[in-house]
């Protein structure tokens, strides 16, 4: 396996490779701690220069009533956590567009915005997700969608609106899939990935774990990962919320160190990716979030919600980019 060392950082050194095997990912992903860091920050140096971070604000557009049965996932009319007698919460076009020149004037350059459907559906609530993602993108805002499944038309007509990017996790290890969500396949997502490369819009592709998994599923999610040829332009990796109501409500959090190690894995092996620490920091702790950011971390959800649970406040999080002495992406490239 190719390994850098500290005199070869430079842009040219990095490798891009699409043929890694499960057992080299796992053979990363439980080396001695000091080791997976060190090359970690080899790699992050030399491909990503300078320690920038985007910050990313999540707002969800649909939220609950989804046919889906993602044992992880607040939102699925499966869970008891769904509030399944409510009438659905839409917002309208305004609103989401409020809620972005909100997060622009907090200071974040991409913005995601989530729907809980399995697949999206044609008509007007589709008509008013292209006017979002053109009104954000006319803020020059990054926009992001996760909505389920899509066509090819979908897609195009979504790339016509200036979607930069769309939000499809593969959640889990192939291996280990069925055990989580059973009302769709793995081929299916694999598809709905391949439609959105088609179509010319940046894929946004990541996980979870602490949902029971194990090492092997864990490295073989990150193996699936790195062999799409391209790279997932970003792959945010989720550490589970545990949310009372779900099949899962009663998993421990993971140990930090376990999200540290996901990072630092999944940058060396995409080396040019946003990798995204993504759901479950209010779990980890400062130090822990720092290491992630020193193992490549380069993007983290910003604001005070994800979708349905809450995430560290901005003051914190402007704290803690502070302590850690990385600079915000957009702030950088305005220099
Ligand atoms: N329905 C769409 C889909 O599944 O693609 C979009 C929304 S869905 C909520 C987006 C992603 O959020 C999921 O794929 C999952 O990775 C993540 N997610 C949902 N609930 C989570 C939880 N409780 N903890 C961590 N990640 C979660
Ligand atoms: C992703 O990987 N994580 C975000 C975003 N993409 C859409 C969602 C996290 C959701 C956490 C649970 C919730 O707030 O409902
Ligand atoms: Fe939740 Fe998305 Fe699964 Fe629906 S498809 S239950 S919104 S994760």
């Amino acid at each position: 396996m190719t390994v850098l060392v500290a005199k070869d950082v430079t842009p040219e050194s990095v490798v891009l490779r699409y043929d890694w095997t499960v057992e080299q990912v796992r053979e990363l992903l439980e080396r001695p701690l000091m080791d997976l860091l060190w090359q970690a920050q080899l790699v992050h140096r030399a491909a990503n220069p300078g320690y920038r971070v985007q910050l990313a604000s999540l707002l969800s557009v649909k939220t609950g009533g989804c046919q889906e049965d993602c044992a992880y996932c607040p939102q699925s009319m499966h869970n008891s956590s769904d509030n399944q007698g409510q009438p659905e919460l839409v917002f309208q076009v305004q609103t989401v567009l409020e809620h972005a020149r909100a997060a622009k004037e907090a200071g974040a350059d991409r913005f995601c915005m989530g729907w809980a459907w399995r697949e999206i559906r044609d008509g007007t609530q589709f008509e008013a997700m292209l006017a979002m993602v053109s009104g954000v993108r006319e803020m020059g805002l990054e926009a992001c969608v996760t909505a389920g499944m899509l066509t090819d038309e979908q897609a195009s007509q979504l790339a016509d609106a200036g979607l930069t990017s769309y939000n499809h996790n593969l959640d889990t290890s192939p291996e280990y899939y069925e055990q989580i969500i059973t009302t769709r396949t793995y081929h299916d997502r694999l598809e709905t990935l391949q439609r959105v490369r088609s179509a010319g819009i940046s894929l946004c592709c990541g996980g979870i774990i602490g949902m029971g998994e194990s090492i092997e599923d864990r490295s073989s999610l990150l193996c699936v990962l790195a062999n799409i040829n391209p790279h997932p332009e970003s792959v945010p990796i989720n550490a589970l919320v545990a949310v009372e109501g779900t099949p899962l409500e009663d998993l421990s959090t993971v140990d930090p160190l376990e999200m540290v190690r996901m990072v630092a894995t999944a940058r060396i092996l995409m080396p040019r990716s946003r990798v995204r620490l993504s759901a479950g920091r209010e779990q980890l702790g400062r130090e822990a979030q720092i290491l992630c950011l020193q193992a490549g971390a380069d993007s983290i959800f910003y604001g005070d919600r994800l979708l349905t649970t809450s995430n560290p406040h901005v003051e914190a999080d402007r704290e803690l980019l502070a302590q850690a002495g990385v600079q915000v992406s957009c702030e950088a490239t305005e220099e």
